[in-house]
């Protein structure tokens, strides 16, 4: 396929939107520019193919779907059955997982499935029967009482937000907080690594209807081997939330015990971070959950988006290709060359380094608050998101931490030498830049100062690091 045919199809595409809102194809256009521009190293992004986006753009989108392949509530859904069909498909096959799910919108959503079936399969309770063999018009004053009751008194025990656990896992501000009584394993405080002897003790003691695997902020690999024996020494149901690191699972970077397919009884992912796909979710699971998991919509998600499980379907048949798994390594010798590069520099990182796609760098050794190193990176043309550290003194909020991630530029082609490049930039912001105060003279954790002559100046060297490296090279708009 020419390159001439990826502009002529965005070029296209801007001109039938313009003709009808000419800022919505302006922001379109600006938003290209942005990225292109900017060095993007936040853990959770990517940039998906030009086939994955193309693949939302059309008229899948009008299609209502509610139901699974085959066995629809609408009309006309043989051509929505073909695209489920086969991106669960490569997701089966991609993953070697028993089943897939491709229709939850986004890793908040697939999570919420994976708990409802892990409740409706576990949870001994005859109102909770009446109600999956549809006899909801059965169910009396207190069966409703009893179910509510059952349902919404279950445990959880999932990693702590501050240790790289994510809101889902269980915590106040998403609905899993309300809905389970949670309690977290954090990481020993000398090494940041988890401890698995006190998560098998918090177990015994919890004694948890789930134990969740997974993280967003965790740089290290995770024994899911040793995760599934502790949840299985306790009776709970072993689940996984991979959405950070699905593609280096995908990619076979994360094999054997670090794999958690063959380990979880379920496992979560979105589809858009490390796997490159486009924004979205999906479920993986044993036979046994399957028919609960297949009842994600309607039971927690709105109708599919069969656009979207179209993408779903390019990007995971991308994702098997072997020049994936080259991707995937290469994610990791990036992150590893970069925490190198900040390491050497002085810098301080939770754990000492990474293993997996992602680096946290304790920015209280700069004298900052995260969110202070935030903003000054972003003046400085170089985008990351703070984040909390082990034990946090900054609280969420502000945070101690900044997290950076390598898969978005491991698409663009960035290697070793330009993450050291990279590192030193971020030295060097981080290095000029004082925490300010607030006007009682105070420490403020928010305001800093920055030489904008030398965040222009480093903006400009971010940019000339990426021009070797042209995001999407096919896309000409001009
Ligand atoms: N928002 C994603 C992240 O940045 O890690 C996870 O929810």
């Amino acid at each position: 396929m020419s390159r001439n045919a990826e502009s002529t199809a965005f070029r296209s595409a801007l001109e039938v939107i313009r003709a009808v809102e000419p800022r919505v194809a302006d922001a379109i256009g600006a938003e290209l520019t942005d990225q292109r521009e900017s060095l993007k190293l936040i853990a959770s992004e990517n940039y998906a193919s030009p086939a994955t986006l193309l693949a939302m753009g059309n008229w899948f989108s009008d299609k209502y779907a509610e139901g699974t392949v085959g066995r629809r509530f609408y009309a006309g859904c043989q051509n929505v059955d073909t695209v489920e069909a086969l991106a669960a498909e490569h997701a089966r096959e991609l993953f070697g997982a028993a089943h897939a799910y491709v229709q939850p919108h986004s890793g908040i959503d697939a999570n919420l499935v994976a708990f409802w079936a892990v409740l409706a399969d576990r949870v001994e309770s005859p109102a909770l029967k009446k109600a999956q063999v549809r006899q909801v018009n059965d169910l009396t004053e207190a069966d409703w009482f009893a179910l509510r009751r059952e349902l919404g008194n279950q445990r959880m025990l999932g990693m702590s937000l501050d240790a790289g656990g994510h809101l889902t896992h269980g915590f106040r501000p998403n609905i899993s907080g309300k809905m389970f009584d949670q309690r977290s394993y954090g990481t020993d405080p000398a090494t940041g690594l988890i401890d698995y002897d006190w998560v098998a003790e918090a177990a015994r003691e919890f004694k948890p209807l789930i134990l969740v695997g997974g993280y967003s902020a965790y740089p290290r690999k995770v024994n899911f081997r040793i995760l599934r024996e502790i949840a299985d020494s306790v009776g709970a149901t072993f689940m996984v939330d991979m959405a950070h690191f699905a593609g280096l699972v995908a990619g076979k970077v994360f094999t054997g015990d670090f794999d958690p397919v063959p380990h979880a009884h379920i496992v979560t992912t979105t589809t858009h971070k490390s796997l490159r796909g486009p924004r979205g979710g999906m479920v993986l699971c044993q036979p046994e959950l399957a028919d609960q998991v297949d009842r994600g919509c309607p039971m927690v998600l709105g109708g599919p988006l069969p656009h979207v499980m179209a993408a779903k379907a390019v990007a995971l048949a991308e994702a098997r290709r072997p020049d994936f798994a080259d991707y995937a390594q290469r994610i990791v010798d990036n992150s590893q060359a970069l925490a190198e590069g900040l390491l050497s520099r002085g810098a301080t990182l939770v754990t000492g380094g990474t293993d997996n796609h992602l680096v946290l760098i304790d920015v209280s050794g700069y004298g900052l608050t995260g969110r202070q190193a935030e903003q000054a990176l972003l003046d400085s043309g170089i985008v990351t998101n703070r984040n909390s550290v082990p034990q946090d003194p900054n609280g969420a909020w502000y945070t101690s931490g900044i997290r950076i991630g390598t898969p978005a530029l491991t698409t663009r082609g960035l290697g070793a030498a330009e993450m050291d490049q990279t590192a030193e930039l971020i030295h060097t912001v981080l290095t000029q830049t004082t925490a300010g105060a607030n006007a009682d003279g105070t420490p403020s954790k928010a305001k800093y100062t920055l030489d904008p002559g030398l965040a222009d100046k480093v903006a400009r060297q971010a940019t000339d690091l990426l021009a070797t490296y042209p995001l999407y090279p096919g896309i000409d708009l001009a």
